[in-house]
């Protein structure tokens, strides 16, 4: 891990996930357009340093690729991530304000005419995406009224040498935008590209309208985020990240935008009438690396997703009840499903959990599912085995009719359209109660006890003959039930 007087910044991240073995390095010319968003796709399991880009860049993407890299992140394991964060996400650091001169983004500065976005290596990710789309931006905006900051992720579809579409979901970019369109006034933003995953997990964490994300940054990386001023709007970017584009989106002129490979593994959703940004400034690192973030179900912008998703979900569940016995939160590939890990203490409280589950700061729950300690939440076979054996349908599934919904939930009834305050999906949501009856029932809890075989430690290579063992060391190390092998 890096040293606690260096800031934590993407070159240290690329240094991490070097030393666990995770990066692999593409030295092979690659085109953005064409080839980019294929290798990406295939990588689930390992980040991607491309060197070999056109116009001489470089480029990260898949870092984090999964719930491993998140963790590794935050100097936690798969199965402490989440909770770590959610103890992390009550203790907000302010940022501090640092010089240009102290700023290493601001190593080269570049004005409207001497940039162009189409020689950045943005990719194309998906066959059906209407073009390139910088995935990675997270866009700084404020509060016209209070001038309180927000920073969060917009998918930004290159439309020219200085200009982008913008997809902001009706949330707290979008008030804020909705304030200067109230006034005719463009909104001032600046977009950051390339910094340590910590930012951008808080940039993906949702909070209440108002709190800066920078202070939840500050909270992630247990350091003050360095902040600088931009050159040409008034508004604060990180000093260590790699590039900024400053810009501002014009009040009521929209432009049709994606389709785009979404979160879902969908492409439509979000298309359609959207406003734009248009650029008027650039600064960055000298020799800086660009970040890419292919979208798509368990693709890094998913993991992006989930883990902030599951901590706020972990924070609300906590005291439901005055404190259940709860273990875990994970959101499932797709984002609209979350399982609840957790040992009951009583009849029913598993539901009253799934309640708070599916309306918290994120509007994707719409299925909420709880099991015991002893099944594998990361294991997707074990969750379907939970869901076979532990319950009774009749008693054990709700669905709550009429609710408020994602947009971007393509499976309901859509109102109104992107780019439109009314935009949103109206549909239902379900909850699942997995979990076996609760340890007080003794006689009724002992008959859901899972086997184990006798003398877990036991372990295969041990015993096989020399032959077989190149067969037994590639075997996947998740298997069915392997974390009853562990003492659970
Ligand atoms: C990879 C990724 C891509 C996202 N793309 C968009 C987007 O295009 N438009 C949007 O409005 N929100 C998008 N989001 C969601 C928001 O950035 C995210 O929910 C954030 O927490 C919202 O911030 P807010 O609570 O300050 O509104 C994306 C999130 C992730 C993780
Ligand atoms: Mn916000």
């Amino acid at each position: 891990m890096t040293s606690s007087s260096q800031p934590k910044t993407m070159r240290t991240w690329i240094a991490d996930l070097d030393a666990a073995g995770e990066l692999i390095r593409i030295d092979k010319p690659v085109d953005p357009l064409t080839q980019m968003g294929s290798l990406l796709y295939q990588s689930r399991e390992k980040a991607l340093l491309f060197e070999n880009l056109p116009h001489g860049w470089r480029s990260l993407g898949q870092a984090p690729a999964n719930v491993r890299h998140a963790a590794l992140a935050f100097g936690a394991t798969e199965d402490t991530v989440v909770p770590k964060i959610a103890a992390r996400m009550g203790k907000l650091i302010k940022p501090v304000l640092v010089a240009d001169s102290d700023a290493p983004v601001k190593a080269k500065r570049f004005t409207r005419d001497q940039f162009n976005l189409t020689h950045l290596p943005v990719h194309k990710a998906g066959i059906k995406d209407a073009g390139p789309v910088i995935g990675s931006g997270l866009v700084v905006s404020k509060d016209p009224d209070t001038g309180e900051r927000n920073v969060s992720f917009h998918r930004l579809q290159i439309k020219g040498p200085n200009k982008s579409g913008i997809l902001l979901y009706p949330r707290h970019t979008w008030r804020n935008y909705a304030k200067y369109q109230a006034r005719n006034e463009p909104m001032p933003v600046a977009i950051f590209i390339g910094h340590h995953p910590l930012y951008y997990a808080a940039a993906a964490t949702t909070a209440a309208y108002g709190l800066d994300e920078f202070e939840i940054a500050g909270g992630y990386l247990e350091e003050a985020v360095r902040l600088v001023k931009c050159d040409t709007v008034d508004l604060e970017v990180p000093a260590d990240a790699e590039l900024v584009l400053e810009g501002h989106i014009p009040p009521h002129y929209r432009e049709e935008e994606g389709p785009f490979s979404e979160f879902q593994d969908y492409y439509v959703t979000g298309t359609g009438n959207n406003p734009v940004v248009e650029y008027q400034h650039m600064t960055c690192r000298n020799d800086a690396i660009f970040k890419n973030l292919q979208n798509g179900s368990e693709m890094e912008g998913c993991v992006f997703h989930k883990i902030p998703m599951s901590a706020a979900i972990f924070r609300r569940l906590k005291d439901v009840g005055g404190g259940p016995n709860l273990h875990n939160v994970m959101v499932l590939p797709g984002i609209f499903a979350v399982v609840v890990q957790m040992t009951p203490r009583a009849y029913g409280e598993a539901k009253n959990l799934l309640m708070a589950a599916l309306s918290s700061e994120y509007q994707h729950s719409k299925l909420a599912i709880a099991v015991d300690q002893d099944v594998d939440i990361f294991n997707h076979s074990e969750l379907l085995w939970a869901l076979n054996t532990r319950v009774d349908p009749d008693k054990d599934v709700v669905i709550i009719p009429g609710t408020h919904n994602h947009a971007m939930d393509a499976s309901l009834t859509e109102l109104g359209a992107p780019g439109t305050g009314l935009w949103q999906r109206f549909g239902s949501k379900m909850l699942i109660d997995a979990t076996k009856p609760p340890p007080t029932d003794a006689a009724a809890h002992a008959a859901l006890e899972r086997i184990r075989p006798a003398n877990p430690q036991l372990r295969l290579e041990d015993f096989v003959a020399a032959e077989s063992l190149p067969l037994v060391k590639a075997l996947p190390k998740i298997f069915f039930g392997s974390k009853m092998m562990h003492g659970r």
